[in-house]
């Protein structure tokens, strides 16, 4: 797609799932890449794929985004030529537990808290002063239906993903007049790692989320933020809910079998 030819996207957890593929949708279209996650091999790894197989430039670099000091070293120190970023897309994310609030373990918590609420606040802070300068940008949250809905078991994961609609509505505000689109992509059930790493690397209680349904895969979620990020400029998706057709809402599937 012409509208993405040579664009600039920083894409956070690209390591995996969503991010992963949302990389490769991107380049498929043109794009220039910034990939990051923690796990550097990885992104190294995608890098590397992406180049041979795509005629676009790849930065790919280690970002932890909770650390707020990293975040801003790391992209105060871009090289110039990459600090024009047309697109950016605040995917990195995960759960931890599904368990009770009153019997939780609270370090889930503060992972869930760290990296889905002040993670994708610490990006934004960094990245959007340099669209601002530019009059040019395109923020694109990765959200989920919990940020609509509450489930049990999911209160804190369900605050993040809430907290997120809420940042994304106030940043469209604060960002309205700057050139600046602001857009939130927020599924339902995606078959990534998102399970393995609530669950703990229980790959057994992993699959079951999936069990007797077809869920979403994470190119349907690249699909999508491609088609937001490819609106004429006079356009905006706000909000998209995507979910597997056998998931009415966060709590009610139809499995069969
Ligand atoms: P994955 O576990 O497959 O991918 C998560 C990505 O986030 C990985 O690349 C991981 O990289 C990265 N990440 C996690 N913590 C950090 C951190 N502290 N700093 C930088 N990167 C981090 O899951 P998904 O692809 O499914 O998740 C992507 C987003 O989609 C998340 O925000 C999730 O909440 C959301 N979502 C997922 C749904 C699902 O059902 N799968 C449904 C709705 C929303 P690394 O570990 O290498 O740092
Ligand atoms: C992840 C999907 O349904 O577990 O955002 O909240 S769900």
């Amino acid at each position: 797609m012409e509208r993405l030819k040579n664009k600039i996207v920083f894409i956070t957890g690209a390591s995996s799932g969503i991010g992963k593929s949302t990389a490769i949708e991107f380049a498929k279209n043109g794009a220039n890449l910034i990939i990051t996650a923690r796990r550097i091999e990885r992104i190294n790894e995608l890098a590397d794929f992406i180049r041979k197989e795509y005629a676009v430039k790849v930065l790919p670099f280690q970002l932890d985004v909770r650390n707020y000091k990293l975040v801003k070293n790391v992209i105060s120190n871009l090289p110039s030529e990459w600090q024009n970023i047309d697109i950016l897309v605040n995917n990195a994310g995960m759960g931890r537990g599904l368990n009770k609030l009153y019997e939780d373990d609270v370090n889930g918590w503060e992972e869930m808290i760290d990296t889905n609420i002040k993670g994708l606040l610490y990006v934004s802070r960094e990245i959007i002063p340099l669209m601002v300068k530019n009059q040019n940008g395109h923020v694109i949250n990765i959200g989920s239906i919990a940020g609509h809905e509450a489930y049990g078991g999911g209160a804190v994961y369900c605050a993040t993903k809430h907290s997120v609609t809420a940042i994304t509505r106030s940043m469209r505000i604060e960002l309205l007049d700057k050139g600046i689109r602001v857009s939130t992509i927020d599924p339902g059930m995606v078959e990534t790692e998102f399970s393995l790493v609530r669950f703990y690397g229980d790959s057994e209680k992993a699959k079951n989320v999936y069990k007797g349904l077809t869920p979403l895969s994470a190119d349907d979620i690249a699909e999508a933020v491609i088609f937001c990020a490819t609106r004429p400029k006079h356009a905006n998706i706000n909000e998209m809910i995507i979910m597997p057709s056998q998931q009415a809402n966060a709590f009610i599937n139809f499995r069969k079998g």
